[in-house]
């Protein structure tokens, strides 16, 4: 909720750390509206068996929350190759009627402030979207709208155009991925989870990689996107990772069922070790409220602010709000149902 005060220009320090935390800040649809601009082979979804292993998870000498780094033991599992798409979750919604968080009205008590210091747009139902700025500017506020009727099946809000079912579902909050999940049969990820199918084995790297869609010019003005894809793209679209899993890094964030805490416990489990409980989460951006660990990065993170497209980075992410460019995909106890 914090996230939302800062959206309304309620003055909110804490909610201008989570847009930077979360590199929430860069989006694009508004020179181009979100539109794709490469063309994309389709991928066909698969979910691909993980063999148990260890690895190093965390990243030293980048951001401070990426560490320590620890040695860590995983459990074999199954993931799919792609993040969720629109497509996929319109099914979804279309045998079970799900109705998004996004889509119902907000609850007031959930501002902790006076009802009438509440601007009226945000008591209505909508979600979060990166709107580039005209200008130079350093204030969040500046690029991230609560934009009223935003939600999945318009990430643009009312006025703009349909999702495109091969790009990733966004504007959703945990809960209705969760639903999603145990629809389908899986689950979401650990932090520890995601971390070691998107490192594939490969060695940290620090440099903004080729194969994902980030963000190449000076955030947040200039989106030069020289990726392809200014806004997300179609799922699949850069060459996967080394065990085979498309978008780990870049294109949408993507949700964890780890709460978030600013840096790894070093005295946690070494095997399958999880977040800390709820009780014990804690997110200096969002003070008060008990974030979930986002991974991967997005197609709004620069090398100029934001370095989150690598394995290790994290952040801290309201799981009541959803945004333009936060995802998810699922993993499975199993090969099948
Ligand atoms: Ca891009």
């Amino acid at each position: 909720m914090e996230m939302r005060k800062l959206i309304a220009g309620a003055a909110s320090v804490s909610l201008v750390a989570t847009m930077i935390a979360s590199c929430t800040p860069a989006g694009d649809e508004g020179e181009d509206n979100g539109q794709s601009s490469a063309t994309c082979t389709k991928v066909e979804p698969a979910r691909v068996a993980i063999k148990a292993g260890s690895f190093a998870m965390g990243q030293d000498g980048i951001y401070r929350e990426e560490g320590p780094v620890q040695s860590v033991s995983i459990d074999g599992f199954w993931i799919d190759n792609i993040e969720v798409t629109g497509g996929q979750f319109d099914e979804f919604v279309q045998a079970t009627g799900h109705k998004t968080v996004a889509e119902r009205p907000v609850d007031p008590s959930l501002f902790n402030v006076p009802a009438d210091q509440i601007p009226a747009d945000m008591l209505k139902a909508g979600s979060a979207v990166f709107i580039a700025p005209d200008k130079p500017t350093n204030n969040f506020g500046d690029w991230w709208k609560y934009v009223p009727g935003a939600f999945w099946r318009k990430p643009l809000g009312p006025d703009g155009p349909d999702m495109k079912p091969d790009e990733p579902a966004v504007h959703l909050a945990f809960e209705d991925m969760a639903a999603y999940a145990k629809w389908r049969g899986g689950r979401l990820p650990t932090e520890a989870e995601w971390e070691y199918a998107a490192r594939a084995g490969q060695e940290n790297y620090t440099e903004q990689p080729q194969q994902a869609n980030s963000w190449q010019g000076v955030f947040p003005m200039v989106n030069e996107g020289k990726d392809g894809h200014k806004g997300l793209a179609p799922v699949g679209c850069y060459e996967a990772n080394a065990w085979g899993l498309y978008d780990m890094i870049g294109n949408a964030w993507e949700m964890t069922s780890d709460f978030y805490a600013p840096g790894h416990d070093p005295k946690r489990p070494e095997k399958n070790p999880k977040g800390p409980s709820e009780n014990t989460a804690y997110d200096p951006q969002n003070p008060g409220l008990a974030s979930r660990v986002i991974k991967g990065g997005s197609f709004l993170c620069a090398p100029n602010y934001c370095q989150r497209y690598r394995p290790a980075a994290r952040s801290g992410r309201d799981p009541g709000l959803g945004a333009s460019n936060v995802g998810f995909r699922l993993v499975y106890d199993k090969a099948s149902r």
